[in-house]
């Protein structure tokens, strides 16, 4: 029975490998930080819920990934098979607030865990997963983006996760740990946080459908993503670890949306048509009553834009047999659907 260890347990992704993990077996430690709100751990609660599931398969342990003595005693102690470090700042905008935080977080974070491996003497026992990320390419250098494409990172966040990255590939290559980058592109779910646009959007639309707010304000409506679902990019994770040689791989849909497209999308499953007028941040969004529901702000543009991003996952194709299996249009519908529930009837469909 293999053992795994995830820093970052209790957010979206960390909910997703969890229960991946633990439906193939797995004893999961999971890593939480000490809140002031003793149930911020809400994603994993379906996980300690499910009747088929032995809560002793699956820990959770106090620890933050800033305190290199907690990481050091955590890792000594559970001696994993596999490490997956998914703790981040991870929000962009935010990041642009919090430069030095996210500094000490992702960048210096990932480090504590490297070196709490090599002084542990598991460099050949545990396996180590990055959550390396497509914003390390940032203005593109290249159409689409693949594990030969330059990085140009445009945010803290980007450029933080960048120094992860490439310390997360000196470690294989000076010290022989078995550690690996997922480049993920923007992977979402219902389980998505709530000021990520994708979940932003969903969330306000049903709102509006629900007559508890009349309008959704949102950014750059032209920003292009490769929207991917969690549950297929977490199963890329666990194929990445279970590869003879660690390497970097990224992982994306090969599919390019706006931010725009994924509104109109959105909108159609809860019956509203929106018709768009207007420019830049004077561009506004009717609904087929002609009520204005989606607004531009301003607040919402960053410092430096991603204008758009493109994977190419053709050698995570060629050496992991993974593919992406949910398209954009369930993804949103998905999306759609669980928020109008949480909003009418207090709970979300089983997101796993
Ligand atoms: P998320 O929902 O924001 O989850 C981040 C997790 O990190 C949470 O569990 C959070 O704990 C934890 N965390 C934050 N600071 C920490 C610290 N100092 N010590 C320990 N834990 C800490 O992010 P996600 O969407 O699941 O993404 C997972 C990882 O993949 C992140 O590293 C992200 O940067 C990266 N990534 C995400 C995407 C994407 O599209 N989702 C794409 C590429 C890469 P709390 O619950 O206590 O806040
Ligand atoms: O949903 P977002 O905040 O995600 P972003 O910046 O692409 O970052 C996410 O994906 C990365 C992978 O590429 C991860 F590494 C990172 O951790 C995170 O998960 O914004 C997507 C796009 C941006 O161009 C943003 O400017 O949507 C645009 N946008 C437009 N209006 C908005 C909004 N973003 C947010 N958060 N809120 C808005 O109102």
């Amino acid at each position: 029975m293999k053992t795994a260890l995830i820093f970052g347990v209790t957010g979206q992704d960390g909910a997703y490998l969890a229960y991946n993990l633990l439906n193939k077996n797995y004893i999961v430690h999971g890593v939480k930080r000490r809140q002031s709100n003793l149930n911020s751990a809400s994603r994993l609660d379906i996980i300690f819920k499910d009747p088929n599931q032995q809560d002793t398969d699956f820990i959770l342990h106090y620890g933050d990934i800033t305190d290199a003595n907690n990481v050091f005693a955590l890792i000594a102690k559970l001696q994993p098979d596999e490490i997956y470090n998914l703790a981040a700042q991870s929000h962009v905008a935010i990041s642009f607030i919090m430069p030095a935080y996210t500094g000490q977080v992702d960048a210096l974070g990932t480090l504590n865990i490297l070196e709490a491996i090599r002084a542990s003497g598991l460099e050949t026992k545990t396996k180590f997963y990055q959550a390396s990320t497509s914003e390390l390419y940032g203005k593109v250098l290249e159409i689409p983006q693949s594990e030969t494409t330059p990085f140009n990172p445009q945010s803290p966040y980007a450029i933080a996760k960048m120094y992860s990255f490439y310390m997360t590939k000196l470690y294989r290559e000076a010290y022989g740990l078995e550690a690996s980058n997922g480049i993920l592109f923007n992977h979402e779910s219902p389980l998505r946080g709530e000021n990520f646009v994708t979940r932003k959007i969903t969330i306000g639309l049903a709102k509006i459908k629900l007559g508890i707010e009349q309008q959704l304000f949102l950014g750059n409506l032209d920003a292009k993503r490769d929207w991917g679902h969690a549950k297929d990019y977490v199963d890329a994770m666990s194929r990445i670890l279970q590869l003879e040689k660690a390497n970097d791989y990224v992982i994306a849909t090969g599919e390019q949306f706006s931010v725009r497209d994924f509104v109109e999308c959105a909108s159609k499953h809860i019956d509203l048509e929106i018709t768009w007028k207007g420019n830049g941040i004077d561009e506004i969004g009717i609904d087929q009553s002609g009520r204005e529901i989606i607004r531009v702000s301003k607040e919402y543009y960053r410092p430096v834009e991603v204008e758009a991003l493109l994977g190419d996952p053709s050698l995570a194709r060629k050496d992991l047999g993974w593919s992406p299996k949910i398209s954009f249009e369930a993804l949103v519908e998905e999306m759609m659907i669980s928020d109008l529930a949480l909003l009418r009837d207090g709970g979300i469909p089983n997101p796993f």
